[in-house]
């Protein structure tokens, strides 16, 4: 009997933890949150993160901290032309999908902005 209790309290604990999560839309992000702005730092030919994932509506801030210019370009989607060192960029998302981009004037250098 005190087994069958133990298993009622913590199948009640379970389905209160599992009402929390599913209040929360994927991600852990409310679908009623404002939009957010994220950072995605320049520095030695890196984008950091190389990889970011958005909601459609939220703004991304490139901060370029590198000596020299640099692009953030997802042709056909964004394109920051030149941001000179110490400058920024923003871009408010708004076509979903997986963009990658690069930067026109080091072709190496490679990110992707997920919008969701
Ligand atoms: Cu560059």
């Amino acid at each position: 009997m005190r087994q069958a209790a133990a298993r009622g309290f913590l199948a009640t604990v379970a389905s209160a933890l599992l009402g929390a999560a599913l209040a929360a839309a994927p991600g852990g992000v409310a679908a009623t949150d404002p939009p957010r702005t994220h950072e995605v730092v320049i520095q030695g030919l890196l984008y950091v993160p190389e990889t970011l994932t958005v909601r459609r509506g939220d703004v991304v801030v490139w901060i370029n901290k590198d000596p020299f210019p640099h692009t953030v370009t997802a042709a056909g989607v964004f394109d920051s032309k030149s941001v000179a060192a110490g400058k920024s960029w923003r871009y408010q998302a708004g076509k979903a999908g997986t963009h990658p981009y690069l930067c026109t004037l080091h072709t190496t250098m490679k990110g992707t902005l997920r919008v969701e």
